[in-house]
């Protein structure tokens, strides 16, 4: 354990695993001595290889059987330990043990992934990111499987296998790799109106997150919580980051994918690393069960959110980020979760989608991993598992006696079944009196109400940006057709936003909204359910669905890029870097080469990280510029520090510099505005702490 991680039960559990190889002795898997790990055994030194040589056999085919197959979505993430910690009793509404009693903790295990890209594809594509938290109760393991966007781009899960093909690279070339900027993916949108409401989050800043500690999750589904007496009440779960929701710009993404494709695996690493833990706030949103059919929308339909107009969401809880991954594989890679690990307390609804999920993940684990993948050290629950299922592959555990079934008497009647008095689950016992269908329900037709309510409650320059997104997409887009079909289905959303994008398309400008009418209905769908499709939502704005209405006023996690070279104003670098870190952000110099910098007094200080040439202005949040005569002059002829101030300009970031570094300045940033300031430390930090200056994106 490094001196700043926090252990936890799970941890504690994992140490009996972890191997520390620190003055051992090479050997094989057998355990035999090995002395030479370098050469094979041959016949004389230049003689051919034997194959009795099992120190190399049993190397090679190691190697060879190093990968399991990627998982099939959410293939590249990022992970790390922590802990949830109630604060608010919920034993009215649930008996799950990690939601009762204020300040009980448990530890948790975190995947925070991208969807389409590949293992080793970038942290920044446009795209939604994976949530997944495995509570480690008392009781078991809960997986709470969701996303960084509270809907989906489906309604039943017999779709899924398509939107994914569809948004994966094209089966023909295999391109473009994590992107959903392509003939297929849009095809399969503008055939599918459900996707409308997803879409506009998919092309809003949600999708290129400034870091995975800023992004908000989501449980998605409806789900339920059920109390000791059977009760039950719908819920939805929602984690609230406490650094607020921020992006980056989308030109931005694409120059950091060049510039560090790790850009958000290394900044969770680093916070971790430095004791700056991750936060969320967990909220829930409780439905009481007759109000079922009270809203304007189905509350099984995973198109749809629950405004917090209407159902506000009640904080019960913070997760805290404390610890690394001692090994990636053992620990991320192999982490397996599914929806359908669920604990006494907590059910599941009937939302056809998150059904179909309950099949597919343990199945792809079963693939990936096996069928003891449960055993694996990352997956087991805390406490020893129980039961009369035996042997598969990779069997870890000897189980003593003769009884693997039950009813059993050999075994003196062991392990014996938990009452449900005694923590036993127990199904909601939920009343289901139907015929069987293959169908959707009329109540899942409307699909254009909450893209409409999201993309009205998006700030102007927010709605500016899902314009360009959808624009920028479109026009990777080969097929005429789809392009076309998409602008119609838009006209469904916002006409000024169909109008836009299609002038951006040279197509001709839509005059009025316009069914999609060519996508596969129901069979017993009648023109009427069609008609019905279109409607105002009952919540015209949400506030919670702006980014611009988040935390704005910490320095916790700005990292500030300082411009230094020979002859650098020294007393004006120790305020500068005083105040950033006074207030918690993070100064870093960059400077023509590492090593040491000299200072206009004759001192010195060591530059360790960051010169012109090996980094940018994407990869930090604000920069400032330093005066000194011979500073200055140097800046000046550096064009690698025009083209950093010049990004960090147009990224719309807060841009402070001392007054003898106006030339600078003058030389490299267009307008002047309120984020950009001359020897106004105190200002600087406040823009800084504000992320961004959006508005500046006007007068570019
Ligand atoms: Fe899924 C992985 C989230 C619908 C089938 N999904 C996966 C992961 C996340 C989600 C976060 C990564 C898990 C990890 O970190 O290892 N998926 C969602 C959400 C959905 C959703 C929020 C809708 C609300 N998924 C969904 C459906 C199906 C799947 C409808 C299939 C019927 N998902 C899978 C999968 C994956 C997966 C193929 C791939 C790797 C894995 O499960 O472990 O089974």
């Amino acid at each position: 354990m490094k001196n700043h991680e926090k252990p936890t039960a799970k941890t504690d559990d994992l140490q009996h695993e972890t191997i520390n190889q620190q003055g051992k002795t090479f050997t094989t898997n057998t355990g035999v001595p090995v002395n030479d790990s370098h050469n094979t055994l041959k016949l004389g030194e230049r003689g051919p290889s034997l194959i009795e040589d099992f120190i190399f056999r049993e190397k090679l085919a190691h190697f060879d059987r190093e990968r399991i197959p990627e998982r099939v979505v959410h293939a590249r993430a990022s992970g790390a330990h922590g802990v949830f910690r109630l604060t608010k009793d919920m034993s009215q509404y649930s008996s799950a043990d990690f939601l009762n009693g204020v300040g009980k903790e448990t530890p948790v295990f975190v995947r925070l992934s991208t969807v389409a890209g590949f293992r080793g594809s970038t942290d920044l594509p446009r795209d939604v990111r994976g949530f997944s938290v495995k509570f480690y109760t008392q009781q078991g393991n809960f997986d709470l499987v969701g996303n960084n966007i509270p809907v989906f781009f489906i309604q039943d899960a017999m779709k899924f296998p398509d939107v994914v093909h569809a948004v994966k690279p094209e089966q023909d070339n295999q391109m473009p790799q994590a992107a959903s900027a392509h003939d297929t993916f849009w095809d399969f949108v503008s055939l599918s109106p459900e996707t409308a409401h997803m879409i506009m989050w998919t092309m809003s800043d949600r999708a290129i997150p400034r870091s995975l500690r800023m992004m908000e999750g989501f449980g998605v589904h409806t789900f339920k919580l059920v109390n000791k007496e059977g009760k039950a009440h719908f819920v939805k779960f929602h984690w609230k980051p406490v650094l607020g929701v921020h992006s980056v710009a989308w030109d931005e993404a694409q120059k950091i994918s060049g510039k560090n494709s790790d850009f958000h695996r290394e900044d969770l690493w680093q916070a971790i690393e430095d004791g700056d833990f991750p936060e969320w706030d967990f909220g829930v949103q409780i439905i009481p069960q007759e109000d079922e059919h009270k809203f304007d929308f189905d509350i099984l339909d995973p198109t749809k959110l629950i405004p917090e107009e209407l159902v506000p969401v009640e904080i019960i809880g913070r997760m805290t980020l404390t610890k690394n991954p001692t090994n990636f594989f053992a620990e991320v890679e192999q982490s397996a979760f599914h929806p359908g690990n669920i604990v006494p307390g907590i059910d599941f609804s009937d939302d056809p989608l998150l059904q179909g999920r309950l099949f597919s993940y343990s199945d792809t684990q079963m693939y990936r991993l096996g069928v003891n993948h449960q055993q694996l050290p990352i997956n087991r629950p805390l406490e020893q598992v129980q039961n009369t299922l035996r042997e598969g592959a990779s069997q870890h555990f000897i189980h003593k006696g003769k009884a693997s079934y039950t009813p059993n008497s050999t075994g003196g009647g062991c392990p014996f079944l938990a009452m449900a008095t005694q923590g036993g689950f127990v199904s909601h016992g939920e009343r289901v009196d139907a015929h069987k269908v293959r169908a959707r329900s009329k109540s899942f037709l409307d699909h254009y109400s909450q893209a409409k309510l999201f993309y009205n409650s998006q700030a102007e320059y927010e709605q500016q940006h899902i314009k360009d997104a959808l624009s920028f997409e479109l026009s990777k887009v080969k097929t005429p057709e789809i392009r076309e079909r998409v602008v119609q289905m838009l006209t469904n959303i916002d006409l000024d936003l169909a109008q836009y994008v299609a002038k951006k398309l040279g197509i001709d400008e839509p005059k009025e909204a316009k069914p999609v009418e060519n996508f596969v209905r129901n069979a017993d769908e009648t023109a009427e359910d069609a008609a019905s499709v279109i409607k105002e939502p009952s919540v015209s704005k949400s506030e919670a669905l702006s980014m611009a209405n988040t935390a704005k006023d910490t320095m916790k996690s700005r990292k500030i890029a300082v411009f230094i070279s020979d002859g650098f104003d020294r007393k004006s670098f120790d305020k500068v870097k005083s105040a950033i870190e006074k207030e918690g952000g993070k100064c870093a110099t960059v400077a023509p080469m590492l090593g040491m910098i000299k200072a206009d007094d004759g001192s010195e200080i060591e530059n360790k990280e960051f010169t012109y040439f090996n980094s940018a202005s994407v990869l930090f949040d604000a920069l400032y510029v330093i005066g000194g005569e011979k500073n200055v002059k140097f800046l000046l002829n550096e064009k690698n520090a025009s083209e950093f101030a010049n990004d960090a300009f147009k990224h719309c970031k807060a841009i402070g510099y001392d007054a003898d570094a106006q030339k600078f300045i003058d030389k490299t940033i267009i307008k002047n505005d309120e984020a950009i300031l001359k020897d106004d430390l105190e200002n600087f930090l406040n823009a800084v702490k504000k992320h961004r200056y959006w508005e500046r994106e006007k007068t570019l």
